[in-house]
């Protein structure tokens, strides 16, 4: 083929230069049209070119046709677990090869993303890798750890992410390995964090320079998110406890305290801001259970577990809150009667539901199992059986990061989506309440429904030269579009809860002997004293 076109070029040339403009022009024009043409009538191989294109990019790609090899049939728990452990080491081998030490890895691109500069995959990813029984992984981080990791930078960290995923995880670390290097670490971040405190409410601020000793709220607002302040209590609580340094617990028992008794909440709802100059509630009027409102539910609950059920205020608040829920953000979805957690906003029911959402029925689970009345479990079903058609439904088998429910009478599908929403971060709340439900009932299907998911992110966001990507469109099993992003979380929480959902070992992190932070960090429940 090669030699026939090289023989033949000549004398296309000579016929070429043989013909006048106009037809040259003409030929040429003939050309584009009869390529512009081809292409518009293959819509499909178009958009794969671009997408195989993009997918590709200095050799690494999503290849949906063998991003399942390597995975098993899944007929027996051992198979799933191993399953698990196979994904975490491919997600592993990506941020090592490429990330190794820093926030994220950009897998797509074989290189990383910078948060905080703190290894935070490596650091939410400890406990996963020592509850996976990873014990070679464990120890190279442990050793990262001990020598590289320092807190004495000159950087801006958030108050509440770096809570929940570093010093959550470094707590966490120590309780399981019963390795101090961690709880000196834990202790060195936490008194970094506590500037966050000094403001005239005491209700934190944002943001805290860890190396500076300054804290400061963002640039355009005086206002926090009312989900973080009330959702890094966990994590301070433990660490007085564990230091016998009563401060930490003291400034996080304070927040507490002051937005039990605030006006603005809507039958035990929160609004979404707090102002940490006044220490009221700010941009009132809209309740949701998502995004900036949703751990401050989860962590009225897991305080009142953590402290041994003796914390009555947290248990009330908790308790009026989901009647709240029942009352004003519940309702069904049409055709087919989905119950769902909607919104509210000035009195307005809006049948918009965040992925972030689906924490709630393993919350509802976990309360129940504490004695908590028995209709929350059956909530806690329903609403399951709702987050898991929020995975169903896509083409991708996985979840938009936002879904609206249809209402009106007729309609033919219960969930839409807007082009906006169409992506997955890899979260984890489904497979999170799939767990708690799983060891609660004893149900197989959560563990089916759990499986499931996991081979759609094996087909759908594993990148082959290691790690796996958030996607932009659920929608499209064509093109998913990678983000090129790997979140802390998919190592800190959404393997560690698959892993933990196919696990029929009821003491594997016992739920009546530990708690988990908002990010997956199993910290004790207090013993009782004698
Ligand atoms: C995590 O950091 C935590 O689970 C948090 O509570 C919500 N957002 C992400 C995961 O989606």
């Amino acid at each position: 083929m090669l030699t026939v076109l090289h023989l033949s070029l000549p004398v296309c040339l000579q016929k070429w230069k043989q013909l006048s403009r106009l037809q040259r022009s003409l030929v040429l024009f003939m050309l584009v049209l009869l390529f512009i043409c081809g292409m518009a009538s293959y819509p499909t191989v178009t958009k794969r070119l671009t997408g195989k294109l993009s997918c590709i990019w200095r050799g690494a790609m999503i290849d949906t046709d063998q991003a399942t090899e390597g995975t098993r049939d899944g007929q027996n728990k051992e198979d799933r677990m191993e399953a698990v452990r196979d994904a975490f080491r491919h997600a592993w081998k990506g941020y090592k090869d490429y990330s190794w030490g820093h926030d994220e890895l950009r897998p797509v691109s074989r290189s990383y993303s910078e948060w905080f500069g703190l290894g935070l995959t490596l650091i939410d990813a400890l406990d996963t890798m020592w509850i996976l029984g990873l014990k070679e992984e464990f120890e190279e981080a442990k050793q990262w750890v001990a020598t590289e990791l320092t807190f004495n930078k000159n950087v801006d960290v958030n108050l509440f992410e770096s809570t929940i995923r570093i010093l959550g995880g470094l707590l966490s670390s120590y309780h399981l390995s019963g390795d101090s290097l961690f709880l000196d670490k834990a202790r060195d971040i936490g008194s970094r964090l506590m500037p966050a405190f000094n403001t005239p409410s005491k209700i934190p601020y944002s943001d805290v320079n860890i190396g500076k000793g300054t804290a400061h709220p963002p640039r355009w607002t005086s206002d926090s998110t009312v989900a973080e302040v009330t959702s890094i209590q966990l994590e301070f609580r433990e660490l007085s406890r564990i230091t016998q340094d009563p401060q930490y617990q003291a400034a996080v028992a304070e927040v507490m305290s002051q937005v039990h008794k605030l006006d603005g909440k809507l039958d035990g709802l929160v609004p979404m801001f707090i102002n940490t100059n006044s220490g009221q509630f700010s941009h009132q009027g809209i309740y949701t259970l998502g995004a900036r409102a949703d751990s401050y539910y989860e962590y009225l609950l897991k305080q009142w577990i953590q402290g041994g059920r003796k914390e009555d205020q947290f248990l009330e608040d908790y308790l009026q809150a989901i009647e709240g829920v029942k009352k004003n953000l519940l309702q069904k979805s049409s055709p087919n009667g989905l119950v769902f957690v909607g919104e509210l906003s000035h009195g307005q029911f809006s049948p918009k539901m965040d992925h972030l959402v689906c924490f709630l029925p393993g919350t509802l689970a976990l309360g129940a199992h504490n004695g908590l009345p028995a209709d929350h479990m059956d909530l806690a079903k329903e609403l399951m059986q709702t987050c898991y058609q929020m995975y169903v439904q896509m083409e991708t088998g996985l979840s938009p990061e936002i879904v609206h429910f249809n209402m009106h009478q007729g309609s033919t599908r219960d969930i839409e989506v807007k082009p906006a929403d169409r992506h997955n971060l890899l979260r984890p709340e489904t497979v999170e309440s799939l767990f708690y439900l799983y060891r609660f009932t004893k149900d197989h299907k959560y563990q089916d429904w759990g499986w499931e998911i996991l081979q759609s992110f094996n087909k759908y966001t594993k990148v082959s030269s290691g790690g796996y990507t958030s996607i932009n469109n659920v929608r499209d099993p064509d093109y998913p579009s990678p983000r090129d992003k790997m979140e802390s979380f998919f190592l800190g929480e959404t393997l560690k809860y698959l892993y933990l959902l196919f696990s029929e070992d009821p003491d594997l992190i016992s739920l009546d002997k530990y708690v988990f932070n908002t990010e997956a960090h199993p910290l004790p429940i207090w013993p009782s004293p004698e």
